[in-house]
C-alpha cells in the first residue's frame, strides 16, 4: 500500500489505494498514474471483492476533464455573467456578503446545504462551520433525501441509526433474503455477486418492486405491488407470520417491548384485503411469510423504493416489526438494514451537517452534547445555535420574507435532485447570495453568483463511512490542479476572514482526530478509529470507543442501544400515499436510477462512455398502457404533474405495472423528473415523497 501525497509531500506517488468517489459501497479501486493519465484498477476489498461499475471504472475521467471548473467564477453585477475571477475576489464577496446580510437579516438569514458525498473530515467541519464561524441554526443536507426515514425508524425501534449492522458478507449466506424498494443489479453492481453466492447456495431471494427490475428478475420471487404501498405489505407479511406460528416469542419476550399493539393492529391485514390494496397475490404474500418464517438466516432489507414516501418512516417500520417478531435483529446471519445511498451517506449523517445534530450522532438540544461538543469547538455551550429545519423546508424557505437571503452549498444539486424542482430553483434563484462549491458547473452552480472550484477525490486524503459502517480511507493520489482548493481549506479561510471564534484545520488528519474527540461518548463514537488503524485492515466499524478496544462489525448481538436494552414495537397503519391519482392525472409515477448515471448527473453526464450508454432520460410504460394513450416506442411523450411537466421519449417495457409511469431523475431542464415530484413530506423523517405522484401522459404533437 503506497503513501499519499499531503501537503508537504515532495513526491507524488505512483499510486493511491482508495475507494470509488461515487455510492456507499465504496468499492477498492487503485489509482495510477500511467503516461500523464490516471488509471483505475480494481481492488480486492470486501464490498466489491474485485467487482467496479462502469462508473467506478470511468471515475477519473472527470479528474482532467475540460469542463473541470479550475479558477472561481463571480457573477457580474452589470452584465449578469459568470466571469473568472481570483481567490481573493471570490472569497471577499463571499465574507462581504455573509457580514452585509448577517447584520440586517441576523446570523439564521445565512444557510448551508451539505452533502452525503462529503468525506467525514467536510461533513464535519461543514457542521461547525455553520455553528461557529456563521452562527446560524439553518443547516441540511441531501441525505434527509436518501436514507433518512430509515434512519428515524431505526433510531426509534434500535435506539441507533447504522445502515447494516452486520458486515455485507451476511447477504451471501442468507438462506431468505427480502430487499424491498431496491435495485443493486443497478445502484450496487458488485453487490449481486453476494446475491449470485446466495441463490446458488439454494437461498429464497424475494424482491419486491412496482417493476421487474434487474434485480427482481435475478430473485426467485417478485412481489410487484403498487408504488407507496410497501406498508401494507409488511402488515400482511406480519400477519401470516402470527397466524402460521412463526414469530419468535421467546425473542419477543426477552428482547423487545410493544409487541401487543403491534399485533392488534396487523390482525386486520387479512392477506386478501391487502392484495386489494397492493396488487401482490395472496399466495406470494404466504409464500414470502413461510420464506422469513421459517428461513434459517434471514435478512430484511429496505432502500429508496420503500423509503422515499411521506410515510416512509412508517414503512420502514413495518419491516422492522417484522424483523423483530420473527427474531432477526442480533440473531447470527440475520437481522434488518438499509441500503445506504451515497458514498459517505452514512459518515454523512452522523458528524453534523444535519440541522438537529451534533458531531457522534449527538441532538443539538441535548444540554450535555452542547457542553462537550463546544469545550473541544472552544467555544461557549451557549453560544451554539439550536436545530433548524430540514433540507426540502430550508430550501423552500429561501428569499422568503423570513427566510434566509444566503446559501453555501457544498456537494449537491438541488435544481435537479430536490422534488418540486421549479419552485426549489425559483427560491435559489430569489437569493441575495448562493454560494456553490463544486467540481464543474453543475445547475446549480450555474445558477450562483459565486463559484469555487474544489479538489477531486482523487487529490484529497480523509475518510468514508460506507453502507456496513465501516470506516475507510480516501487516499490521494495526486494534489488538485493549479487554481483548485479543497473544500476543508475554503471552510478554513472563510472562518478565518469572518473573525471565526472557533479555529479550523485544512489538514484532514487533523480535523479527523477533533471529529474523534467530538464524536467521544456519542451513538456515532469514533474516538478509536485511527487512520492507521483503518490501513491495518478493511476499515474499522463504529462505535470503536477505545484506541485498544474493539469496534462492532455486528450490532445488538447482546443488547440494544437503548435505555432499557430493549428494542421497540410500533404501531404502523396502511395510509394512501400524498396524491392519489385522478381523472386528471390518471397514471402513477416512480421515480429512480440507472447503472449507467448517478444521481443529479452533474459528474456522469460529462463522462464518455457513461452518456453513451445512458444518453438521455425516458419514461418507462408497459405496452398495453401505451396501446391505450396511442403511444409507441420512442415517441415524445409530455408527462404533467400538479407541479410540473417532463418531456422524454417513451420506453415500452412489460416489466412495469400498466398503471404506473417509471423515469429516471439523472436529467436537467426539459427532462427533469423533479419538476414533476411531490414535495409532501414524512412528518418524522421530512423526507419527500419522491416515489409517487399523480400524472397525465400525452404523445406531444
Ligand atoms: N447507478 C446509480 N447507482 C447509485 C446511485 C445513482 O444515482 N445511480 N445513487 C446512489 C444513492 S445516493 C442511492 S440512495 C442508492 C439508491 O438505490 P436504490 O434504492 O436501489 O435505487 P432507486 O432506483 O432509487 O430505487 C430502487 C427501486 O425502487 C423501486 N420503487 C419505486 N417505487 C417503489 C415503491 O413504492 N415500493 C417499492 N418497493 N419499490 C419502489 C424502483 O422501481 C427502483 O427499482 O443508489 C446509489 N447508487
Ligand atoms: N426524483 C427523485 N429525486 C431524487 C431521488 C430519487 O430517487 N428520485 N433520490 C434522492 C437521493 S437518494 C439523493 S442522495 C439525492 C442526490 O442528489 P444531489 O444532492 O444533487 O447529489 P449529486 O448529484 O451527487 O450532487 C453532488 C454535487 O456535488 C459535487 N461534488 C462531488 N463531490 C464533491 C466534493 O467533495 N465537494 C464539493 N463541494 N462538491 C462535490 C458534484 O459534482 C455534484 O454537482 O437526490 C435525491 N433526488
Ligand atoms: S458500485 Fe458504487 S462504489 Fe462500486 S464502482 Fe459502482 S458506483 Fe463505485
Ligand atoms: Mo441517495
Amino acid at each position: 500500500m503506497t503513501d499519499s501525497a499531503r501537503p508537504g509531500t515532495a513526491v507524488a506517488p505512483q499510486e493511491a489505494a482508495t475507494h470509488c468517489p461515487y455510492c456507499a459501497l465504496q468499492c477498492g479501486m487503485t489509482l495510477r498514474h500511467v503516461e500523464g493519465r490516471v488509471e483505475v484498477h480494481p481492488r480486492q476489498f470486501p464490498t466489491n471483492r474485485g467487482g467496479l461499475c462502469q462508473k467506478g471504472w470511468t471515475a477519473a475521467e472527470l479528474l482532467d476533464h475540460p469542463d473541470r471548473l479550475t479558477t472561481p467564477l463571480l457573477r457580474d453585477r452589470t452584465t449578469g455573467e459568470l466571469r473568472p475571477a481570483s481567490w481573493d475576489d471570490a472569497l471577499t464577496r463571499i465574507t462581504d456578503g455573509i457580514r452585509d446580510i448577517q447584520a440586517r437579516h441576523g446570523r439564521d438569514a445565512v444557510a448551508v446545504f451539505g452533502g452525503g458525498g462529503l468525506t467525514n473530515e467536510k461533513a464535519y467541519a461543514l457542521g461547525k462551520f455553520a455553528r461557529v464561524a456563521l452562527g446560524t441554526r439553518n443547516i441540511d443536507y441531501n441525505g434527509r433525501f436518501c436514507m433518512s426515514s430509515a434512519a428515524a425508524a431505526g433510531m426509534r425501534a434500535f435506539g441507533i441509526d447504522r445502515g447494516l449492522p452486520f458486515p455485507l458478507a451476511d447477504l451471501g449466506r442468507a438462506d431468505t433474503l427480502l430487499l424491498v424498494g431496491a435495485n443493486p443489479a443497478e445502484t450496487m453492481p458488485p453487490l449481486m455477486r453476494y446475491l449470485t453466492e446466495q441463490r446458488d447456495a439454494g437461498g429464497e431471494l424475494i424482491v419486491v418492486d412496482p417493476r421487474a427490475t434487474a434485480t427482481a428478475r435475478a430473485a426467485t420471487r417478485h412481489l410487484q405491488p403498487l408504488p407507496g404501498t410497501d406498508l401494507a405489505v409488511a402488515n400482511a407479511l406480519l400477519h401470516v407470520a402470527l397466524t402460521e406460528g412463526w414469530v419468535d416469542h421467546d425473542y419477543v419476550a426477552a428482547r423487545t417491548t410493544g409487541f401487543d399493539a403491534v399485533r392488534r393492529v396487523v390482525a386486520g391485514y387479512w392477506p386478501a384485503l391487502v392484495e386489494r390494496l397492493t396488487g401482490v397475490p395472496v399466495a406470494d404474500l404466504e409464500a414470502t411469510a413461510r420464506a422469513l418464517g421459517t428461513g434459517g438466516r434471514v435478512v430484511i432489507l429496505t432502500a429508496r423504493g420503500a423509503e422515499q414516501h411521506a410515510k416512509g418512516v412508517d414503512t420502514v417500520t413495518g419491516y422492522v416489526n417484522l424483523a423483530l417478531a420473527l427474531g432477526l435483529p442480533g440473531r447470527p446471519g440475520s437481522g434488518y438494514g438499509c441500503l445506504t445511498g451515497q458514498g459517505n451517506g452514512q459518515g454523512g449523517r452522523e458528524h453534523g451537517q444535519k440541522a438537529d445534530q451534533l458531531p457522534g450522532y449527538r441532538r443539538i438540544d441535548d444540554p450535555a452534547a452542547r457542553e462537550h461538543v463546544a469545550a473541544v469547538w472552544g467555544v461557549p455551550a451557549d453560544d451554539l445555535p439550536g436545530p433548524g429545519v430540514s433540507a426540502y423546508e430550508l430550501l423552500d424557505s429561501l428569499g422568503t420574507p423570513d427566510g434566509p437571503r444566503a446559501l453555501l452549498v457544498l456537494g449537491s444539486n438541488p435544481v435537479v435532485s430536490a422534488p418540486r424542482a421549479a419552485r426549489v430553483e425559483a427560491r435559489l434563484r430569489s437569493l441575495d447570495l448562493l454560494v456553490v462549491s463544486d467540481l464543474v458547473l453543475s445547475e446549480t452552480a450555474a445558477i450562483a453568483d459565486v463559484v469555487l472550484p474544489t479538489a477531486q477525490w482523487a487529490e484529497e486524503d480523509g475518510t468514508m463511512t460506507n453502507l456496513e459502517g465501516r470506516v475507510l480511507r480516501r487516499r490521494a493520489l495526486r494534489e488538485p490542479p493549479p487554481g483548485v482548493r479543497t473544500d476543508l481549506a475554503v471552510l478554513t479561510e472563510l472562518a478565518g476572514r469572518l473573525g471565526s471564534p472557533g479555529r479550523f484545520s485544512a489538514d484532514p488528519r487533523t480535523v479527523f482526530d477533533e471529529l474523534r474527540r467530538a464524536s467521544a461518548g456519542g451513538p456515532a463514537d469514533y474516538t478509536g478509529v485511527t487512520w492507521e488503524r483503518i490501513d491495518d485492515r478493511d476499515g474499522v466499524f463504529w462505535p470503536c470507543p477505545s484506541v485498544a478496544g474493539p469496534d462492532t462489525p455486528r450490532l445488538f448481538v447482546d443488547r440494544f442501544p437503548t435505555p432499557d436494552g430493549r428494542a421497540r414495537f410500533h404501531p404502523v397503519e396502511h395510509r394512501p400515499a400524498a396524491e392519489e391519482v385522478s381523472p386528471d392525472y390518471p397514471l402513477y409515477l416512480t421515480t429512480g436510477r440507472v447503472l449507467a448515471q448517478y444521481q443529479s448527473g452533474a459528474q456522469t453526464r460529462r463522462i464518455t462512455p457513461l452518456r453513451t450508454a445512458a444518453p438521455g432520460v425516458f419514461v418507462e410504460l408497459h405496452p398495453d398502457l401505451a396501446e391505450r394513450l396511442g403511444v409507441a416506442d420512442g415517441d415524445e411523450l409530455r408527462v404533467t404533474s400538479r407541479r410540473g411537466e417532463l418531456l422524454a421519449p417513451a420506453r415500452l417495457t412489460p416489466t412495469i405495472r400498466p398503471d404506473t409511469v417509471f423515469a429516471p431523475f439523472h436529467w436537467a431542464g426539459t427532462g427533469r423528473a423533479n419538476s414533476l415530484t411531490n414535495d409532501a413530506l414524512d412528518p418524522t423523517s421530512r423526507m419527500p415523497e419522491f416515489k409517487v405522484c399523480a400524472v397525465r401522459v400525452e404523445k406531444v404533437g
